[in-house]
């Protein structure tokens, strides 16, 4: 297999450098072998830029790893190809829609008047089959954004690509070079059938559940604790829900085989702009031997900060330096965070060069923490894994990271943590944990409404959080212990101070609920259909929101038309974002100005979560005198 790679790597780079069209329709970006963005581009469009930008909706194929299937794409290219705007222009995008269903654009983290904002039923009709919509706004920001279809499950058919936008000045964040990296998650399934199975059992994905030979082997739980969640319903190796049992991750549209490359002159500063477009997978990203520097999140700059890893949710950007020094290939690993698969990359001096490709690591299971019970007692987690200034994680001196990535020793997080679990532990609750053979009260525990008034009491929620806790000093799902810095939210500190440094006047807590057994999504209680008001907010007005995760899984949540504010610590210099990942079982808070009068989307950019209903509409409107 290797040496397939290389001769397609070589053939491709070839063609790419050449100038032989091997991709005609692959935007520059994401051709097979990239230069960069700024480089003279390659084979096929360069990025749409302009006050008047034309996009059409199309079916189209899709070619990932060899096999070519059906896609929904842009000007002929899936993913779509790259916008590049400039702050100050106000731009025009006519989106032809040549499909016979309703489809829409949404442009993801702009700040926009909301009829432009592309969320059918929400802020406009959505675009019919076989016309045009001109979306027309002013471009107020800068950094890495993406725009994807908000109709129907069209997302997941390839409608997203990434849109750069330059500042009006010279680029504070400097480099010799960039690309965009974008992640995706590709199905030859159809999203629909995957949505119906996902209903029949929401399981269906899951090929990694505990055996008995994992049990045996001490890879999985002990035989108690397992009879305990089986009891509840439970199962830790939810970790994701659509998995690598049919995904293949995609980096800028190409397969692990395909082998995705970006070049580099050795000792250069290389931008990475790093767009998480998929539709349900959470990725895990390192490059061995390079460390990265984040110097912006969600498009706005943040002090630069070094780690060997990142968690990247869906929906979420990081902007990322990188600096190799050496004249070889390094690869970039995104493994699905319950690592039932990886999007594979190279940076590479010259094309058809390869880089060792470590295999997957041993994937999590949910713990304590990620049912909510990480305020009891000895399951607490750990404090702030990292200072701000720092970013190191807590490392396992007996398992540096090439060991880890070779699966050599056990990630604390990849197995039971049985001190997690509170057997070690003279503090825990045992009965509350139900060791004390009360089944009953652990069972109780996490369905007791009175943990959550705020939460409508529905089928929709199968468990409510006891104790849950704010884990935004965590690494995220699976991170815990890999040997080597890894980022957590605390880590981020605004370059700028906030432009809205106000107390706020009222606070809101909002649950995310969920029934995997009957795969229905929700906040607090009530899927979208069920909900018969928007969450109003007056113009201006500032709000402490705290959402609460009560599933065992990890949610992407994002408001539409604004940013909002972390609360981790740091001040007037909080780092503010349009999406954020609760963590199982945890807690978020942030601070929001709800200053763009309009109604505007709220939900999990998981995909399906959303399709089955976690999402619900915020307004914002001028305070009646
Ligand atoms: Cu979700």
């Amino acid at each position: 297999m290797t040496t397939t790679i290389d001769r397609r790597a070589l053939l491709r780079g070839a063609a790419s450098l050449g100038g032989a069209a091997l991709f005609p329709a692959v935007p520059g970006w994401a051709q097979p072998v990239s230069a960069g963005l700024a480089a003279a581009p390659g084979p096929g469009p360069a990025a749409l830029t302009g006050s008047d930008i034309r996009l059409r909706i199309a079916h189209q194929t899709m070619t990932v790893d060899g096999r070519s299937g059906h896609a929904i794409g842009i000007n002929g290219s899936a993913p779509a190809p790259l916008i590049r705007l400039r702050e100050g222009e106000t731009v025009r995008l006519h989106v032809e829609n040549t499909l016979g269903e309703d489809s829409s654009i949404h442009w993801h983290g702009l700040l926009l008047p909301f009829h432009m904002d592309g969320v059918p039923g929400v802020s406009f009709p959505g675009i019919a089959p076989r016309s045009t919509f001109t979306y027309e706004f002013p471009v107020i920001q800068s950094g890495t954004y993406w725009y994807h279809s908000h109709s129907g499950l069209q997302e997941q058919m390839g409608l997203y690509g990434p849109i750069v936008i330059d500042p009006v000045g010279a680029d504070p964040i400097a480099s010799d070079r960039e690309h965009v990296v974008m992640l995706s998650d590709h199905s030859r399934l159809h999203p629909h059938a995957i949505f119906r199975k996902l209903k029949q059992q929401g399981g269906y994905f899951n090929y990694q559940k505990q055996t008995l030979a994992g049990m045996l082997a001490g890879r999985d739980q002990p035989a108690g604790e397992r009879a305990r969640w089986g009891a509840m319903r439970m199962d830790p190796t939810d970790v994701a829900d659509v998995t690598g049992a049919t995904y293949t991750y995609l980096v800028n549209g190409h397969g692990p085989r395909d082998n995705w490359t970006g070049l580099f002159a050795v000792g250069e500063r290389v931008r990475l702009r790093l767009v998480n477009a998929s539709a349900m997978t959470t990725f895990n990203l390192r490059i061995p031997g390079l460390p990265l520097t984040v110097v912006q999140a969600d498009g706005l700059p943040v002090r630069p900060v070094t780690v060997d890893e990142l968690q990247i949710a869906v929906a979420e950007t990081y902007d990322v330096i990188v600096e190799p020094a050496e004249d070889r290939a390094y690869t970039l690993v995104a493994e699905s965070v319950d690592r039932s698969g990886m999007a594979r990359a190279t940076l590479a001096p010259r094309p058809g060069m390869v880089g060792a490709v470590p295999p997957l690591r041993r994937r999590p299971l949910a713990d304590m923490n990620d049912m909510g019970m990480g305020g009891m007692g000895a399951a607490a987690p750990p404090a702030a894994t990292s200072a701000p200034a720092g970013g190191t994680s807590a490392a396992d001196p007996a398992c540096p990271p090439e060991h880890a990535a070779m699966g050599h020793c056990t990630p604390k997080a990849g197995t039971m943590d049985h001190a997690a679990m509170g057997h070690a532990a003279p503090a825990t609750d045992h009965a509350a944990m139900g060791h004390g053979g009360e089944q009953h009260a652990m069972d109780h525990s996490m369905r007791d409404f009175a943990n959550a008034p705020e939460v409508a009491k529905t089928p929709t929620v199968q468990t409510i959080s006891p104790m849950p806790v704010d884990r935004t000093g965590e690494p995220g799902q699976g991170l815990d212990g890999v040997g080597h810095r890894v980022l957590v939210y605390r880590d981020l500190v605004a370059l700028e101070r906030n432009p809205d440094v106000r107390p706020p006047t009222r606070t809101m807590r909002i649950h995310l609920t969920g029934n995997m057994e009957r795969y229905m999504w929700a906040f607090d209680g009530r899927k979208l259909n069920e909900v018969t008001a928007p969450i109003a907010f007056t113009k201006g007005e500032r709000v402490r929101i705290t959402l609460v995760n009560d599933t065992m899984m990890g949610h992407p949540i994002h408001l539409h038309g604004h940013f909002f504010e972390l609360v981790t610590g740091h001040g007037d210099h909080a780092p503010r974002k349009h999406t954020v990942q609760v963590q199982p079982g945890g807690t978020v808070t942030f601070d929001l100005t709800a200053d763009a009068v309009g109604d505007w989307a709220f939900h999990c950019h998981l995909l399906y979560h959303m399709h089955a209903g976690m999402m619900q509409v915020v307004s914002v409107r001028e305070a009646t005198a």
